[in-house]
């Protein structure tokens, strides 16, 4: 690659990468192999001898190539990009990242899911990590955030019970990727601060479309901090460009087994082909006087400061633009660390975030065997590391000369960059503490209900409904009655009619209404008003067979293509279909290949020969009707109409009489199909029609 096109980091991942492999075969001691498909042996059919230490080696690396995966969030994708900030933000933090619009830091970021082990599929119901890791000038910054922007507990100390409870279960390791289990509800109904993450985890947020579709939050309160000291409470918020879309939960569930990759996958194809995922960088600050302003704590990550009290201002955005080279080596050797701050960001005594504080160093040291991790490639700052570590498992580092401090003989290095402070010098916030030493929550944390009341709220129908199922299908698969009974007392706390709808679907009591549940609600949290604008990236499949009109198939591909969609002609073989004016008509992808889960919305051509063969295949059948049922758009033309009855699709939207409200679209000759085509588009915009 272009040095100049190269950012810092890269420039320093150049180092590390290995040659090309146009060479001979070596052992790991640079000696020439002559043959690594048969192991040294006595005699043509006799056994396989100890000296032969090619063969050894490469089993005993083999033998070793696995290392624990991650605790939680152990099933990931990852990608390098960068940060630019749109203006100085010198006025709240001195951080050297965020003081210049559009100087640009390097940043890998790496996002995951949180239950499953490291081969779940991608599309659970899950919370999914946001974990960005900005190689600053000034030392390596790690916002290591979720896509939610509350937790499920107050205080760490409360996360081993947690995970235990959410992962699989310990008899029998059983269910993968899933949280719709006993132990899972037992605690969260017993630990009623989780009821607002709940709300979160039961919406749609918890299965998203697709990475690149899904908002981030850094969750804890954190604190922006200038070059003389005054502090800022900040909460960080990442906002997709493409806005925010989510899966419908059946065919999430389809496809977890059609392609368990498939967030994994997005990501890595969009940055292939150059659709580089983007993000803005958001920040809602408080000053600190106004510390005690709100009804609930600015420390409890339960909560959310509503946006409507204050402000997302946005400070900058963040494009990924380059894949790994090698997954173990970058992804999964990532170690993201919330204690990982630069000069001009500080901690809050938020008690999540003081525990985490310890937790992810702590846990690195197990996953990566020892402490120079971070001397791995990925992980290394691109400023320069000097201090007085010594030795250690994997040491990469040959230090010559003293190793303590003070030293005379070593010219007094690495010296104290300076007791008064200075740019670039971390200095922690100088923040007063007095208290006595106790173990009690705080008063101020001990309201649970009233932002998941005000989630609930704020929904609109269709979300609310998707919630709904949601907690049926999860508590559903509770044995434990007691348990569900106990859950679906705290949802009274929230809204007396999910509690109501939930237990009816459980075969339960409706439990007492709470007549105190609040009113509030917060149009920001609906992904109804998160839509963003266009259709770039979106994938749309095109059903043909022998007999496609090709002439509309060139058509709607122009005009749709030309707005940054994917279209992909699908037919029952590879190859290529015969068009109804007998031209050739690429096939792109072969049907039993693929479903409908995996495009955003479909396009069935006329051509009558064509669509009788598409009506007679069930796998085209299915298609059109899973499509639909998943609220997705379809565009029908001349005969194509025919598929929609095939599929039974109600009969109103056979006729085309409700159809473009439904998000269906039929050309009956009288409209362009550039025209139907544009309707399709901006149907697609909306992504979905959930209230079909
Ligand atoms: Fe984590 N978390 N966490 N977490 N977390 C880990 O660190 C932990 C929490 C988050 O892609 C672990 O390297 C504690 C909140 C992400 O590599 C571990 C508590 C949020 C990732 C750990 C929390 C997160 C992790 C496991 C309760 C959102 C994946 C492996 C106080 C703000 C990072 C690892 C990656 C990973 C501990 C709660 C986000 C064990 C003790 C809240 C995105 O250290």
């Amino acid at each position: 690659m272009d040095p100049a096109a190269q950012d810092a980091k890269d420039q320093q991942l150049e180092r590390f990468r290995a040659a090309p492999a146009h060479n001979a075969l070596t052992t790991d001691q640079g000696v020439r192999v002559d043959d690594t498909d048969n192991a040294l042996r006595a005699g043509r059919r006799g056994p396989t001898l100890l000296e032969d230490f090619h063969n050894r080696e490469k089993i005993t690396h083999f033998d070793h190539e696995r290392i624990p995966e991650r605790v939680v969030h152990a099933r990931g994708a990852g990608a390098y990009g960068y940060f630019e900030p749109y203006q100085s933000l010198s006025e709240y933090t001195c951080a050297d990242f965020l003081a210049e619009a559009g100087r640009r830091t390097p940043v890998f970021v790496r996002f995951s899911t949180v239950q499953g082990p490291r081969g779940s599929a991608d599309t659970v119901r899950d919370v999914r990590g946001f974990a960005t890791k900005f190689y600053t000038r000034e030392g390596n910054y790690d916002l290591v955030g979720n896509n939610m922007p509350v937790f499920f507990i107050q205080d760490a100390i409360k996360f081993p019970d947690f995970v235990h409870a959410v992962k699989m279960e310990p008899h029998n390791e059983i269910p993968t990727g899933a949280s719709a289990h006993d132990t899972f509800w037992d605690f969260c109904s017993l630990q009623p601060e989780s009821t607002h993450m709940l709300m979160w985890l039961m919406s749609d947020r918890a299965i998203p479309r697709s990475y690149r579709t899904m908002q981030g939050f850094g969750v804890h309160t954190f604190r922006f901090v200038t070059a003389d000291g005054r502090g800022t409470f900040v909460k960080f918020h990442w906002k997709p460009k493409l806005g925010v879309h989510s899966l419908v939960w059946d065919e999430a569930q389809i496809i977890a087994g059609r392609d368990p990759d498939f967030n994994r996958r997005d990501l890595w194809e969009s940055i292939e082909a150059g659709e580089y995922p983007e993000w803005e960088l958001g920040v809602q600050l408080v000053p600190e006087e106004n510390e005690f302003d709100f009804d609930f704590d600015l420390l409890d990550a339960t909560k959310i400061i509503p946006e409507e009290q204050v402000p997302v201002r946005p400070i900058g955005r963040m494009v990924l633009n380059r894949n790994p080279q090698n997954f173990f080596a970058e992804t999964e050797q990532v170690a993201f660390h919330t204690a990982n701050v630069v000069p001009g960001i500080d901690f809050t005594n938020d008690p999540l975030l003081q525990g985490r504080n310890f937790s992810y160093l702590d846990t690195q040291l197990i996953r990566l065997g020892g402490p120079n991790f971070s001397q791995l490639p990925v992980n290394r700052p691109v400023a320069d590391v000097h201090h007085n570590h010594r030795d250690g498992f994997g040491q990469q580092v040959i230090h010559p000369g003293t190793n303590y401090f003070p030293n005379s003989l070593g010219g007094g290095c690495p010296a104290h960059a300076g007791s008064g402070g200075g740019p670039g010098v971390f200095r922690h916030y100088a923040e007063r503490v007095d208290g006595e030493k106790i173990r009690v929550r705080s008063e101020s944390f001990q309201d649970h209900y009233s932002q998941a009341a005000l989630f609930w709220n704020s929904m609109a129908d269709w979300e609310k409904r998707h919630i709904v199922e949601a907690f049926r299908f999860e508590l559903g698969k509770v044995m434990s009655v007691e348990v569900r009974e106990r859950m679906v007392g705290n949802l009274a706390h929230v809204n007396g009619g999910l509690a109501a709808l939930v237990a009816d679907g459980l075969g339960l009591p409706a439990p007492a209404p709470d007549a105190n549940v609040p009113t509030a609600a917060s149009p920001a949290l609906s992904q109804e008003n998160l839509m963003g604008e266009g259709i770039r990236t979106r994938k749309i499949a095109v059903l043909a067979a022998d007999g496609t009109d090709a002439g509309q198939v060139a058509a709607a591909r122009g005009r749709l293509v030309a707005q940054g969609a994917v279209v992909e002609v699908l037919a029952a073989r590879d190859g290529s279909v015969q068009g109804a004016g007998g031209e050739a008509l690429d096939v792109d992808r072969a049907m039993p290949t693929m479903a409908s889960v995996l495009y955003d919305a479909v396009l069935v051509p006329g051509g009558a020969q064509a669509v009788s063969v598409l009506a007679a295949d069930p796998a085209a059948v299915r298609f059109v009707e899973e499509a639909y049922r998943h609220g997705k758009p379809l565009a029908v033309f001349g005969e194509g109409t025919r598929l929609l009855t095939a599929a039974r699709l109600p009969e109103d939207v056979v006729l085309g009489e409700s159809a473009p409200s439904y998000g269906v679209f039929a050309g009956d000759g009288t409209a362009s199909v550039e025209d139907v085509a544009d309707a399709f588009a901006a149907a697609i915009a909306l992504h979905r029609f959930p209230r079909r």
